[in-house]
C-alpha cells in the first residue's frame, strides 16, 4: 500500500461512444452509420438489439452532464458521430448544422460545470453512405481525405473549448472486429482487408493530426492523439516458444499501431508473418506517421497468457487465456470470455508504454461487467462488488505506476458513464457504473461509482 498521491493536474472521469449512448438515429438530420446498417443483419448483434434507443442521450444530455457532475469528475471522454455532423460523410458533402449544435451545446455545458472534455472523433461508426460509395475504410485515396475533411470541421466547430482531441478508437478492433473475423460492422471476414484497412486509418490519422498542428494547435493550445486497446500479456510458461509468442502477440495488438505511429515503422514479426500483405508507408507518409501522437491514449481491461500455436493470423499465430499452468485463474471472471480482473498486469503495462513509447500516458478506457448482473433488479444491480473489487485493484496498480514506477500517466477514464450498447453483445453485458433500466431510462448509480468519486477525491493532490 502507498499513501502517496497523484498530481494535482491528473484528470479522472468516464468514458462514452456516440453510438453507444445516443439513440435518435434520425433525428436533426443525422444519417446512418455503417453501425445502423450492421444492426439489421440477421444473427449480428443478441436479442437483435440496436443503438436506436440505446440510453436516450442525445435527448438526456443534460441528465448525463448532471450525473457526471455529480461523480464530482474533472474531465469526460465521448465520441462525435460523424454521420450527425456530415450525414453522407464525404468532403463534397454538406455540414449538418443541427448536429454541430447539439455538440456545441453539450460541449458548453461542460465546460460551464467544470468538466473538461476528452473527444473522440471515431468510434466506429463511419457514415454508411461512405461505405456504400467507395469501400470506407478499405480505399486509401478518398477515406483520408473524407476523414481530414470531418476532423476540420470538428476543429473548427469546437476547437475553441476542447483542448484534447483523439483522433480513433481502437484501431485494432476496427480492424480485425470489423474486417477480420466479421463480429463488428461492417462485418467483412478476410485475411487480407484487416491489414489495408489498419493502414489507411493510421494515414488517415497522421493527416489528421498534422491539420491540427498546422492550423489549429497554436490558436486553440491543445492536444491530439491516438487511443490504442492493450492488454498486459504474459507467457503462459517458462519456454522459449511461449516468450517468442508473447513478443509476436504485443506487436499484432499494439506494435502494429504504435510502433509506426511513435517509432515509424511497421515491427517485423508483423511483417515477417504478413509478407506482402502488409502494405507499406512511403519514406514521406513514414515521416507523417511517426511522431503523429502527442500522447498514448491507452484502452485496456486484462491480462492474457500467451503460447505459441493456433490458426489465427489475425492474433499473430498465439492462443491466449486466464487460466495458468497450474489450473488456476488470473482473477476474477467477468460477463465476458476475454476479461478477468488482474491489477499487477496493468501496472506492468503502464511501465511497459512509457519506457517503449516515452509519451504520457492516458488511460482512455478501463472497466468490468459484472457476471450476471443482467439478470439482476436495478436494487440488486447497485451491489457492484466485483466492480468495485476491479477498480480497487485498477486504481491501486495505477497508483503504484505513477507514484513509485515513474510512469508519467496523466489521466484515467472509467467504462462507463452508463450501462450502454455493448456492440454484438446489445444489451446484455453492462459496464456501466450507473444502472439503466432500458424500459424507462432511469439511470441509478452503482457503488463502484461511489468507490471511484472517492477514491480520487483521496488521492489527487489538492
Ligand atoms: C472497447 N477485445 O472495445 C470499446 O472501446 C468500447 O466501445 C467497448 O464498449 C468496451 O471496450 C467494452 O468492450 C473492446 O476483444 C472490444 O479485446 C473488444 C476488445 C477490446 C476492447
Amino acid at each position: 500500500m502507498t499513501s502517496a498521491k497523484l498530481p494535482a493536474s491528473f484528470v479522472w472521469g468516464y468514458a462514452t461512444a456516440a453510438y453507444q449512448i445516443e439513440g435518435a438515429p434520425d433525428k436533426d438530420g443525422r444519417e446512418p452509420s455503417i453501425w445502423d446498417a450492421f444492426c439489421k443483419l440477421p444473427d449480428k448483434i443478441a436479442d437483435a438489439a440496436s443503438g436506436d434507443r440505446a440510453t436516450e442521450s442525445y435527448d438526456r444530455w443534460k441528465e448525463d452532464v448532471q450525473l457526471l457532475k455529480s461523480y464530482g469528475v474533472k474531465a469526460y471522454r465521448f465520441s462525435l458521430s460523424w454521420s450527425r455532423i456530415i450525414p453522407k460523410g464525404g468532403r463534397a458533402d454538406p455540414v449538418n448544422e443541427q448536429g454541430v449544435r447539439h455538440y456545441r451545446t453539450l460541449i458548453e455545458e461542460l465546460v460551464r460545470e467544470g468538466i473538461t472534455p476528452f473527444v473522440t472523433l471515431y468510434h466506429w461508426d463511419l457514415p454508411q453512405a461512405l461505405d456504400e460509395r467507395y469501400g470506407g475504410w478499405l480505399n486509401k485515396e478518398e477515406i483520408v481525405q473524407d476523414f481530414v475533411n470531418y476532423a476540420k470541421v470538428c476543429f473548427e466547430s469546437f476547437g475553441d473549448l476542447v483542448q484534447n482531441w483523439i483522433t480513433f478508437n481502437e484501431p485494432w478492433v476496427i480492424s480485425i472486429m470489423g474486417y477480420g473475423n466479421g463480429i463488428f460492422a461492417p462485418g467483412h471476414v478476410s485475411n487480407t482487408e484487416p491489414w489495408i484497412v489498419s493502414h489507411n486509418i493510421i494515414l488517415a490519422h497522421a493527416n489528421a493530426v498534422k491539420l491540427y498542428r498546422d492550423d489549429f494547435k497554436e490558436k486553440q493550445s491543445g492536444q491530439i492523439g491516438i487511443t490504442l486497446d492493450c492488454h498486459w500479456l504474459i507467457p503462459y510458461d517458462d519456454t522459449d516458444a511461449s516468450k517468442e509468442a508473447t513478443l509476436r502477440a504485443m506487436e499484432f495488438k499494439l506494435g502494429r499501431f504504435a510502433d509506426p505511429i511513435y517509432k515509424g515503422h511497421y515491427p517485423a514479426r508483423v511483417k515477417a508473418v504478413l509478407g506482402d500483405r502488409l502494405p507499406e508507408f512511403t519514406p514521406e507518409e513514414a515521416a507523417l506517421v511517426q511522431g503523429s501522437s502527442d500522447f498514448f491514449g491507452l484502452n485496456t481491461y486484462t491480462t492474457h497468457l500467451v503460447q505459441d500455436g493456433g490458426e489465427d493470423e489475425l492474433g499473430g499465430l498465439v492462443k491466449t487465456g486466464h487460466t495458468r499452468v497450474d489450473g488456476s485463474q488470473l482473477g476474477t471472471q467477468s460477463d465476458l470470455g476475454w476479461l478477468q480482473t488482474y491489477g499487477p498486469g496493468f501496472r506492468w503495462l503502464l511501465n511497459y508504454l512509457w519506457k517503449a513509447y516515452g509519451k504520457p500516458v492516458y488511460v482512455t478506457e478501463n472497466g468490468f461487467p459484472v457476471k450476471g448482473e443482467n439478470a439482476l433488479s436495478a436494487e440488486q444491480a447497485v451491489d457492484d462488488t466485483d466492480r468495485q473489487e476491479y477498480f480497487r485493484e485498477y486504481t491501486q496498480a495505477l497508483l503504484q505506476a505513477v507514484a513509485e514506477d515513474g510512469a508519467d500517466v496523466r489521466g484515467y477514464f472509467a467504462w462507463s458513464l452508463l450501462d450502454n450498447f455493448e456492440w454484438a453483445e446489445g444489451y446484455r453485458v453492462r459496464f456501466g457504473v450507473t444502472h439503466v433500466d432500458y424500459e424507462t431510462q432511469a439511470r441509478t448509480p452503482k457503488k463502484s461509482a461511489e468507490f471511484l468519486s472517492q477514491w480520487f477525491g483521496e488521492h489527487i493532490d489538492a
